[in-house]
């Protein structure tokens, strides 16, 4: 297939702590994209609140109700699939790009780093194996001090200083592993430069990235297999 015509689309996910700009530079890195360079592409976000199941996490996170950190867990899990067959289909059969603001990597870092989970990686990696896998997952790096001097969290239940550290540390150790594995690959971008010198960085590896999938005619992963 020519450049014009790629077989599928590149699936590229942004994670990171909250604050570190992931909602900013999916804006920018979807009009660059669509915009600039003329391609097809889409924004999607996890949790999707939009579902029935999306709404449960919705309540939850903004302690409307309460849940067991396993149960919640497990609708995380299944609001990802439950929107799978959208994500595989715009990938697939669309030949868009996916540009998406957290995956089953914010899954995992936010509930191992409750205490009653702490343990549990494998448990909570487990629910979301087999997913359509990322092409490339861009970390936006920011510290936590940096993180707080971009105002101070909201309301929401997982916004809280000790909690976010904790998920900044899992987040390495899932990059770790990936790395290890040699499936997905992590792009790590100093998320505490100017709003442009993270979109320039970030539209250097997302155009890398399409350009291997289309040329090498990589096959969509599935996550964690
Ligand atoms: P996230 O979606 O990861 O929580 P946002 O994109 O909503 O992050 O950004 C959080 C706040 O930080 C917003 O007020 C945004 O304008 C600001 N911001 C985003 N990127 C930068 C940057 N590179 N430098 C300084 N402030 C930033
Ligand atoms: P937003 O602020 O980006 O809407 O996220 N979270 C997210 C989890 O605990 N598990 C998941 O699987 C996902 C995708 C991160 C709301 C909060 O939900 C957390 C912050």
């Amino acid at each position: 297939p020519s450049s014009a015509s790629p077989h599928r689309g590149a699936f590229i996910v942004l994670e990171g702590v909250d604050r570190c700009g992931k909602t900013t530079q999916v804006g920018l890195l979807l009009k660059h994209l669509v915009v600039q360079l003329g391609m097809a592409a889409v924004a999607m976000r996890f949790p999707d609140r939009t579902t029935l199941v999306g709404n449960l996490i919705n309540q939850y996170l903004q302690s409307k109700s309460e849940l067991d950190d396993r149960a919640i867990h497990l609708l995380f899990s299944a609001n990802r699939w439950e929107v799978a067959p959208t994500l595989k289909s715009n990938l697939l059969e669309g030949k868009q790009h996916v540009v998406c603001d957290r995956y089953a990597y914010s899954g995992v870092a936010f509930s191992s780093a409750k205490e009653s989970l702490q343990n549990d990686l494998e448990w909570c990696k487990s629910c979301d194996v087999g997913l359509p896998a990322p092409d490339a997952v861009i970390f936006l790096d920011l510290t936590q001090e940096q993180a707080e001097q971009r105002g101070g969290y909201g309301e929401e239940r997982y916004e809280k200083k000790e909690l976010q550290q904790r998920v900044r540390e899992r987040f390495s150790q899932l990059q770790a592993t990936d790395t290890q594995n040699g499936q997905v690959p992590w792009y790590v971008v100093n998320a505490a430069q100017s709003i442009e010198e993270v979109q320039k960085e970030i539209s250097t590896i997302v155009e890398q990235t399409i350009e291997k999938v289309i040329l090498e005619e990589k096959p969509l992963g599935l996550l964690w297999l």
